[in-house]
């Protein structure tokens, strides 16, 4: 027991031996910034970061405020002593900061004349200097005050711009997601103590005969939990980044009257003369809570027109990615053909008359980005989905659509009257909301494709831990563990490389 204890805080110390201490900051001294947004506004923030911030104080407001108590305080320039506004002021000493160093606050009037005057005055201050874009957060990062899962959270919550996004990055920014990761890994350095233990003791009596059949058990139920993890459809991935909804649908039927009924201003050009839309033309839009990225496209058709011909390739290309395909058809031509008709059918041949085949692969820019090895990241989506609108239905009012149960959702609107829109809109929340399934419930869910690499390199390092243990040799099997537990460390503490820290902190805006 006392020899397994000694492993297993030898594999430990190793994993605390951090590299984030060995990284060379992005420069030193004290940094100051607007954290609070730009233009006039009632109140503006200005915070400071690093080893002056007191002198910052003693010059500026004459006395230091108690710790983490907000005080108003008249606020001069060091060198004149000109008073430049009266405001609050914080002093919160390292390391129960933000940052872990000494910071603090100035909440003074959000005019520009105040703001400009207040980062002036700090500027004239020996040793200050401007921050950085996410400088501050960076330093947190360095001080170990976030992990980096907390810090991508924290990234999305500034840039969060529906409650379903909000819930989902304020989940990771407390750190649940960096919680799971980090419960594996201890868990995989458990394992990896007793298998060392074993190596250098198996002949001790101290050793149990079982404590490799225990590593291999809870090897296995931790690959299970990581799949799970890892094959839930990109849910978290497509409420981070909103999901791609297309439009799609022969000439003319109506497919930039319903992208402009939906985000309410005349985005796409509506015309009568069939091929209007060449472009792709996308729009931002916020459903039910949840994010979409709407895309209208050109009208699918033969076509000898260049031009056109590029349009309609793109659409196809847009719809094969979307998660989401708005098939739309006019109803004065539907009604007639096709009442009563299988609609799965319909789809499916309908989408092979327009030249649209199935789902095929998401391509990741931040997964390429992040992954120069290719890593198998991006999994395959079962969940991708349809709805078939019928539009134009005020053309044809004696028709009753009549539509038989199926896979594919259907909605008979007019964009014109504005028939049957209620209830696309709700169809159409219902299945975004589907996609990315709810925020709050259950294990977090996967956000970044950077998350994705890891675990699954961690998932074949413990798949590689069965196969080397079971040709015997066990030392090899033990470096498995290792690295699966490496792994994990990657995607919350231990990275090598400063251009994937670049890559995190640049989302970032100064002052945060
Ligand atoms: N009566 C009626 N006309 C509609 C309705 N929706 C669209 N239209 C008309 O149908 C014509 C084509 O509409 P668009 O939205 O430009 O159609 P589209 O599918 O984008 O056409 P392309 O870009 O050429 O592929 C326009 O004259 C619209 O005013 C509808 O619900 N009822
Ligand atoms: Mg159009």
């Amino acid at each position: 027991m006392i020899l397994w204890m000694k492993h297993l805080a030898c594999c430990l110390g190793h994993t605390h031996c951090r590299r984030v201490s060995q990284q060379v900051l992005h420069g030193h001294g004290t940094i100051f910034a607007l954290s609070s947004g730009h233009g006039r506004s009632g109140v503006a923030v200005i915070r400071v970061s690093g080893p002056s911030t007191s002198e910052s104080l003693r010059q500026m407001v004459r006395r230091i405020p108690p710790p983490r108590k907000a005080v108003l305080r008249r606020i001069y320039f060091p060198q004149s002593s000109e008073a430049i506004d009266k405001g609050l002021v914080l002093w919160f000493p390292g390391p129960k900061s933000f940052t872990g160093e000494d910071c603090a606050e100035f909440q003074v009037h959000g005019g520009p004349a105040v703001v400009t005057a207040m980062l002036d005055a700090l500027a004239e201050l020996p040793g200050f200097r401007h921050a950085e874009a996410g400088e501050f957060t960076k330093r947190a990062y360095m001080n170990e005050q976030l992990d980096l899962t907390e810090v991508e959270g924290l990234s999305d919550l500034i840039s969060a711009e529906t409650e379903a996004q909000r819930r989902q990055a304020l989940r990771q920014m407390e750190g649940d997601l960096g919680n799971m990761y980090m419960t594996w890994r201890r868990r995989i350095i458990k394992c990896l103590a007793n298998v060392e233990a074993y190596i250098d003791f198996s002949e001790d009596e101290n050793i149990e005969d079982d404590v490799l059949d225990h590593a291999r058990s809870e090897v296995q139920v931790m690959i299970e939990e990581m799949k799970g993890h890892l094959h839930d459809n990109r849910r978290g991935e497509r409420l981070r980044s909103g999901v791609r909804v297309a439009i799609i649908g022969e000439p003319n039927v109506g497919k930039s009257s319903l992208l402009n009924a939906l985000c309410q201003r005349p985005a796409a050009i509506v015309s009568p003369i069939a091929g209007t839309t060449r472009d792709v033309v996308e729009t931002a839009l916020n459903i039910g809570g949840y994010p979409v990225l709407l895309s209208d496209t050109a009208g699918l058709r033969e076509t000898g027109d260049a031009v056109e011909k590029e349009g309609v390739r793109r659409a196809i290309e847009r719809a094969e990615q979307a998660d989401i395909k708005i098939i739309l058809v006019d109803a004065s031509k539907f009604s007639s053909a096709y009442t009563n008709c299988d609609v799965d059918k319909f789809v499916r041949d309908h989408l092979y008359d327009l030249g649209v085949m199935g789902g095929t692969q998401h391509d990741d820019n931040e997964a390429e980005r992040l992954m120069p090895d290719g890593g198998d990241a991006v999994q395959p989506e079962e969940d991708r989905q349809t709805l078939l609108v019928v539009n134009k239905c005020d053309l044809v009012p004696s028709w009753t659509p009549d539509f038989p149960p199926g896979d594919v959702a259907t909605a008979t609107v007019s964009c014109t009257t504005g028939e049957g829109m209620e209830h696309f809109i709700n169809l159409l929340a219902e299945r975004v909301k589907r996609g990315c399934g709810n925020p709050l419930s259950g294990n977090p869910s996967l956000t970044k494709a950077r998350h994705r690499h890891h675990l699954t390199r961690c998932v074949s390092h413990l798949e590689s831990y069965f196969s080397v243990e079971q040709e015997t040799d066990i030392v090899l099997s033990a470096q498995q563990l290792r690295k699966a537990a490496r792994e994990l460390g990657k995607i919350t503490w231990k990275i090598s490389s400063e251009d994937i820290l670049d890559v995190i902190f640049k989302d970032f805006c100064i002052g945060k």
